[in-house]
């Protein structure tokens, strides 16, 4: 590594919480799938900070937003109105198909919005017995990192001497509508998931689980909550991932690529039944639904659909999804992928993902592995032909070597 980048490493590891092992890489610039190091190496970003830079760093129209709203006003609590968030309301309403809307900041905090509010509503309109709300979610889900979330992780990592944590969740395998069946009581009001397991290494579910999932929730009167958080706005080549599944969920959480990367939003999306519970002084936050956040976001979504990003993520995951599918390496396990959310899961014995996310660093291409054995491929929507078959090229030469 250069001297710059020790320097800011060393200084990171003085003062920082070492909560984080990143890649060997100091970024200083970003313009759409493009990232520079502090020496000036170029990288195609292939992770796109987790799904929330799917319009391309530094999006020239969502920085005009965000500056021009900055000029006249940032924040005012929701103790007043402001006059971005009615707008914000409507549009993303019209965009998802959705009734309500609560406006959070992080993707956590939207999860654990909507954990409130499904409880609410199953002890207000359901009639769940106070205090016995039941919440289904999934094995290797990934919802979060705040204690009530982590409480219902299996991942050791997440959880591990962050105890005690909240009771009324119940854990099912992904993919399986008959474990669904059978976790459902009359307490239940809700079933957590992603449409795609994320973190889990882009975990795609049986053809047709979610009709069934749909069924079964209507059929048991429990909430259907999607976490789309990283899925959704474009990520899976459709604007919603439950949009290959035909079907519609009754709360959906959006967060990440709402703001294009320049500022933490997220949104609890729901029919009426759900975020109709809530009553003054039940729910807030300071900065939620404030309009520097909705100025921006309002941005995001108007350039993802302007500019054609969700079908652009459809033609272009496919052109990647294929390329990849057609590399002949002993290292691959299996390739999956839907839209621009793919992932190589390598064979144990190749050793692990890391090192061959290094190795593509020396490749210009910047990509994160996943539980040691997967790497993620989630690069900004706005990727072009010539941009996979770049990337392609170099994840052929680094996949073909063996770094066991
Ligand atoms: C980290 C993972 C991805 C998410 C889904 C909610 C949230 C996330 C489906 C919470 C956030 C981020 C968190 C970040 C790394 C990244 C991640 F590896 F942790 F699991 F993307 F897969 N639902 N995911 O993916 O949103 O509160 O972060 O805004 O914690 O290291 P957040």
């Amino acid at each position: 590594m250069s001297a710059s980048v020790i320097d800011f490493v060393a200084t990171e590891a003085r003062f920082g919480a070492h909560n984080y092992e990143p890649i060997g890489v100091v970024l200083s610039r970003g313009e759409g799938v493009w990232v520079w190091d502090t020496d000036g190496n170029r990288y195609l970003d292939c992770l796109s900070a987790y799904s929330a830079v799917s319009q391309g760093h530094c999006h020239p129209k969502i920085l005009a937003a965000m500056v021009e709203q900055a000029h006249r006003l940032t924040l005012t609590s929701r103790a007043f109105h402001n006059d971005q968030l009615a707008p914000f309301y409507e549009e993303i309403a019209a965009l998802t198909g959705s009734h309500k809307v609560l406006p959070m900041n992080s993707g956590a905090e939207a999860v654990e919005s909507a954990i409130k509010s499904v409880r609410k509503w199953g002890y207000e309109v359901k009639g769940v017995p106070d205090g016995q709300a039941e919440i289904i979610v999934c094995a290797n889900n990934f919802h979060g990192r705040t204690l009530g979330i982590v409480g219902f992780s299996t991942d050791p990592e997440t959880r591990a001497h962050f105890g005690p944590f909240a009771p009324g969740f119940k854990l099912i395998p992904f993919g399986d509508a008959a474990a669904l069946k059978a976790a459902i009581t009359p307490n239940t009001v809700a079933f957590l998931v992603e449409p795609i397991q994320g973190e889990a290494g882009v975990v795609i579910p049986p053809a047709g689980y979610f009709t069934e999932v749909r069924q079964l929730c209507t059929a048991n009167n429990v909430m259907l909550v999607l976490d789309e958080i990283q899925t959704g706005l474009g990520r899976t080549g459709k604007l919603l991932a439950e949009q290959h599944e035909g079907i519609e969920a009754d709360v959906t959480l959006l967060g990440k690529a709402l703001s294009g990367g320049f500022y933490p939003v997220s949104a609890v999306l729901s029919n009426n039944a759900v975020l109709g519970t809530l009553r003054p002084g039940q729910h807030g936050s300071t900065f939620g639904g404030n309009p520097l956040a909705c100025a921006v976001a309002r941005a995001a979504m108007r350039v993802l659909v302007e500019e054609g990003m969700i079908e652009n993520a459809a033609t272009q995951g496919a052109r990647f999804l294929e390329g990849l599918k057609d590399i002949r390496a002993n290292t691959i396990r299996e390739v999956r992928g839907r839209g621009l959310m793919l992932a190589v899961e390598l064979h144990p014995e190749a050793g692990r993902a890391r090192r061959y996310c290094e190795a593509l660093q020396g490749k210009g291409i910047l990509a994160k592995d996943t539980h040691e054995h997967s790497i993620r491929i989630a690069p900004p929507l706005v990727i072009t032909s010539d941009q996979v078959d770049w990337a392609l090229e170099r994840f052929a030469a680094i996949l073909t070597q063996d770094f066991s």
